[in-house]
C-alpha cells in the first residue's frame, strides 16, 4: 500500500472515530466526552470521577457535593443559600440575588444578598483540574478554589476569583494562603494577576491548575499564565465553587446587576498515579513563613 493511500485510510479512521468518540450536547453544543477524559497536560495521571462532573443530568449529584457550603454560612452580607444551587441545561449555575436572610442570621451581619456555593464530599492533593466556566456579570464573585481546615492545618489554593463587572471584570486573580501550619497560627497569601483580553461574564472559557510538590501552575484556555513555587500547599483539600459578596475587595454588586449567575459547563479532575512524594508533606521552610 502506497504511504499516500495508507495516510488517507488512517485520517479518515481517525475522522470517524473522533466523530464517534465524542457525542453533541444538545443542550450547549459542547462536545462530551463519552470515555474517561484524557487531561490536556502531560503526567501520569488518572481520572477522579468523585472530583468531576459534566452536569448533564439535571440532577445535583449529592453523593459528590454539597448544595452549601457545610461549616461556612457566607461571606457578610450574602448568605449562602441552597436554593441558588441549580443543575439544568448540562450546567452547573450558581446564582447571586437580592434576598433578606432568614432572622437566625440578621444578628450575624448578614443582609440585602443571598448567594451560592458548593463543596466537595471528597478532598484531594496534588493533580491537575480544570473546569469551563463563565463568570458572574455582577460585581458577586465566580471562584474556583481548594481548601481545608484541621488543627494544624489550614491552607487554601484559589484558581480564580472573578469580578464579572467594573475595572476589575478583566482581572484573574489568583492566590495561595496559608492561615495556619503546625508551626505558625498566621494568615499570609502569595498573590498573582492576569490580565485577560475579555470579560470574563461574556464568554466560557477554561481554566485549569496544575498542583504538584513543588509547583502550583494556573492556565487559562491552554496556556499557562503563572507559576508559583509550593512552599506550603501540601494538605488534602476540599474543591469549591461559589460567589460571595466582597465588600473590601470588589465593591457591593448593584441592585441592577442582580440576579446574576456563574455558570460551570464541567469539572474534570486527575491525580498522580504514582511517586513516593505523594503522602509526603514536602515542607520547604518549617518556620511556616
Ligand atoms: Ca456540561
Amino acid at each position: 500500500m502506497s504511504f499516500k493511500k495508507t495516510f488517507l485510510i488512517n485520517t479518515f479512521i481517525i475522522t470517524t472515530l473522533s466523530l464517534t468518540f465524542f457525542s453533541c450536547d444538545q443542550n450547549t453544543g459542547s462536545q462530551v466526552p463519552p470515555g474517561i477524559p484524557q487531561p490536556p497536560i502531560e503526567g501520569d495521571f488518572e481520572f477522579i470521577p468523585e472530583l468531576s462532573d459534566e452536569f448533564q443530568d439535571n440532577a445535583f449529584d449529592e453523593s459528590k457535593w454539597f448544595r452549601t457550603n457545610p461549616t461556612w454560612l457566607g461571606r457578610q452580607p450574602a448568605f449562602f443559600s441552597k436554593n441558588n444551587v441549580a443543575e439544568n441545561d448540562g450546567k452547573l449555575h450558581l446564582t447571586m440575588r437580592m434576598e433578606d436572610p432568614p432572622d437566625s442570621l440578621k444578628d450575624k451581619g448578614f443582609h440585602t444578598f443571598s448567594s451560592a456555593a458548593v463543596r466537595s464530599k471528597y478532598t484531594v492533593k496534588y493533580g491537575y483540574f480544570e473546569i469551563k466556566a463563565k463568570s458572574m456579570n455582577s460585581k458577586g464573585s465566580s471562584a474556583f478554589w481548594f481548601y481545608d481546615q484541621a488543627p494544624g492545618l489550614h491552607t487554601e489554593i484559589d484558581v480564580f476569583e472573578l469580578c464579572g463587572t467594573g475595572e476589575r471584570e478583566n482581572k484573574y486573580y489568583m492566590n495561595v494562603h496559608v492561615f495556619r501550619t503546625p508551626y505558625k497560627d498566621l494568615h499570609w497569601s502569595r498573590g498573582g494577576q492576569w490580565e485577560a483580553p475579555y470579560r470574563f461574564a461574556d464568554d466560557y472559557h477554561v481554566f485549569g491548575v496544575e498542583w504538584t510538590p513543588w509547583i502550583i501552575r494556573w492556565y487559562v484556555d491552554g496556556d499557562s499564565v503563572r507559576t508559583t513555587e509550593n512552599t506550603h500547599w501540601h494538605q488534602p483539600l476540599t474543591m469549591n465553587f461559589d460567589s460571595e459578596t466582597m465588600p473590601n475587595w470588589f465593591g457591593l454588586p448593584d441592585e441592577s446587576e442582580l440576579p446574576s449567575t456563574f455558570s460551570i459547563e464541567y469539572v474534570r479532575s486527575w491525580r498522580y498515579k504514582s511517586g513516593n512524594w505523594m503522602n509526603e508533606g514536602l515542607w520547604t521552610n518549617k518556620t511556616g513563613e
